[in-house]
C-alpha cells in the first residue's frame, strides 16, 4: 500500500484551499532542516556533536553542541526561501528578521531546536518543536513584539521527535497528523492521519521529585492519583516521565494521559519551567486539534496573551477528562481561598 508523503499531503490541504502555497513551503522546509537534525542526532558520539557547546542560552541554560547546531540548520533553512518575515528560538534572546539579502514573507517562525537535549548524552529521544504565527500586515522587519500572539491565533505548529523512528507531527489547524521518516527515501510518510487522544487516563506524566514545593490543590491532586482504587479516584493509575516533552507529549497523543509541569516554589518568581511561544503553545494547538485540552491549571493556555518572548507557564495537557478533573481541583481551591 503506497502511504501519502508529507509533500502530497500538504498539496492536497492547499488544494482543498485550507493553506496557501507560503505555508506549504515553510512546513516543507522545516521537515527537511528535521531531517539534516535527525541525521546529526542520530549518529552520537560518532558525529562529534555530543556534549556541551561551552555556551549558555537567554534561559540561563548550558547550550549543548546539538542545540546549537539544530538552531543554525533551521535559521539556514528559512532564510532564503521567502515564506518568512522572522524566526524566534530558545537559544536566541531576541527575534531575527530574514536577512535584508532575501525576500521577506507573512509568516513567524518560533521553536526550540532540540528540546530535551539534556537526554542527548544518555540516548533518550528528543525533539524539535515549532510554531507558526502570521506576520501583522504591513510590518516588514517585525520585532519581538510582533511575536506576542496568543496560541489561539498560530495556523500551524508541530515537532520532531528524534527516537527509534523519526516523526513529524503536525496540525494546520484541520487536525493533528503523524508522518513517518521513511530514511531510504528521506521522505516523510503518512502513518497516523487523525490522531485522537483517548478522553480519559490512567497515566500521569509530572517530576515527582519536585512534589514538596508544590501548591496544595497540586499535592491534593496527585495525592488523589497515588491513592489510586481505595482513593477518591477508585482506580489505579501509573506514572511516566521522560523528561522530555515531546517524547512524553507523544506518547500521550498516541495512547493518551497527562502531561503536567506546574508552577513550583523553587523558584517563585519564575511561573513555571516551560515556555509559552515555542513550547506550551504549540503542544497546545497539537493536543487540542487532537480532542484534548491545554490548561495552566487554571486558564486554557492557547488563550493566553503573552507578555514576553521566553515567558514560562505551568502546563497541563492531554485526556480532556484528566485535564479537567486538574484543573477542578485547583479552581475549587481558589474559590475556597476567596
Ligand atoms: P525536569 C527539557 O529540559 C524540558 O524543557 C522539557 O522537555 C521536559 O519536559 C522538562 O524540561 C523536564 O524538566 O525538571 O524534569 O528536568
Amino acid at each position: 500500500m503506497s502511504r501519502t508523503s508529507l509533500t502530497r499531503f500538504l498539496i492536497e490541504e492547499q488544494q482543498a484551499g485550507r493553506i496557501g502555497p507560503e505555508l506549504r513551503q515553510l512546513v516543507t522546509i522545516v521537515s527537511r532542516a528535521c531531517k539534516r537534525i535527525s541525521i546529526a542526532v542520530s549518529k552520537g558520539a560518532l558525529g562529534g556533536v555530543l556534549g556541551d557547546a561551552g555556551t549558555g542560552n537567554i534561559q540561563g541554560e548550558a547550550q549543548k553542541k546539538l542545540d546549537v547546531l539544530s538552531n543554525d540548520i533551521l535559521l539556514e533553512a528559512n532564510a532564503w526561501g521567502g515564506h518568512l518575515a522572522a524566526c524566534a528560538s530558545e537559544e536566541m534572546e531576541h527575534s531575527t528578521p530574514v536577512p535584508d539579502r532575501y525576500p521577506s514573507g507573512d509568516f513567524l517562525l518560533l521553536f526550540d531546536p532540540l528540546d530535551g537535549s539534556s537526554n542527548i548524552d544518555v540516548n533518550v529521544s528528543v525533539g524539535t518543536i515549532f510554531s507558526v504565527l502570521r506576520c501583522p500586515p504591513g510590518v516588514d522587519k517585525p520585532g519581538d513584539e510582533h511575536f506576542l500572539q496568543p496560541g489561539s491565533t498560530q495556523v500551524a505548529a508541530g515537532y520532531c521527535i528524534y527516537g527509534p523512528s523519526t516523526m513529524l507531527v503536525l496540525t494546520l489547524g484541520h487536525g493533528t497528523h503523524a508522518f513517518t521518516l521513511e530514511r531510504e527515501e528521506g521522505s516523510f510518510l503518512l502513518t497516523q492521519p487523525d490522531m485522537r487522544i483517548p478522553e480519559e487516563t490512567k497515566e500521569f506524566a509530572i517530576n515527582m521529585s519536585n512534589q514538596r514545593h508544590w501548591e496544595a490543590p497540586m499535592q491534593a491532586y496527585v495525592g488523589d492519583l497515588l491513592a489510586g482504587k481505595e482513593g477518591p479516584r477508585g482506580k489505579d493509575f501509573n506514572m511516566r516521565w521522560i523528561a522530555s516533552m515531546v517524547a512524553d507529549v507523544h506518547r500521550i497523543l498516541t495512547r493518551g494521559g497527562i502531561f503536567i509541569y506546574p508552577w513550583d516554589r523553587k523558584d517563585p518568581s519564575k511561573a513555571g519551567k516551560l515556555r509559552l511561544m515555542y513550547e506550551a503553545n504549540p503542544m497546545g494547538m497539537l493536543v487540542e486539534q487532537a480532542g484534548g485540552l491545554a490548561s495552566t491549571g487554571r486558564t486554557p493556555i492557547l488563550g493566553i496573551q503573552p507578555d514576553g518572548l521566553h515567558q514560562r507557564v505551568p502546563v497541563f495537557l492531554g485526556s480532556r477528562q484528566e485535564v479537567t478533573e486538574a484543573v477542578k481541583y485547583h479552581l475549587a481551591f481558589d474559590e475556597a481561598k476567596d
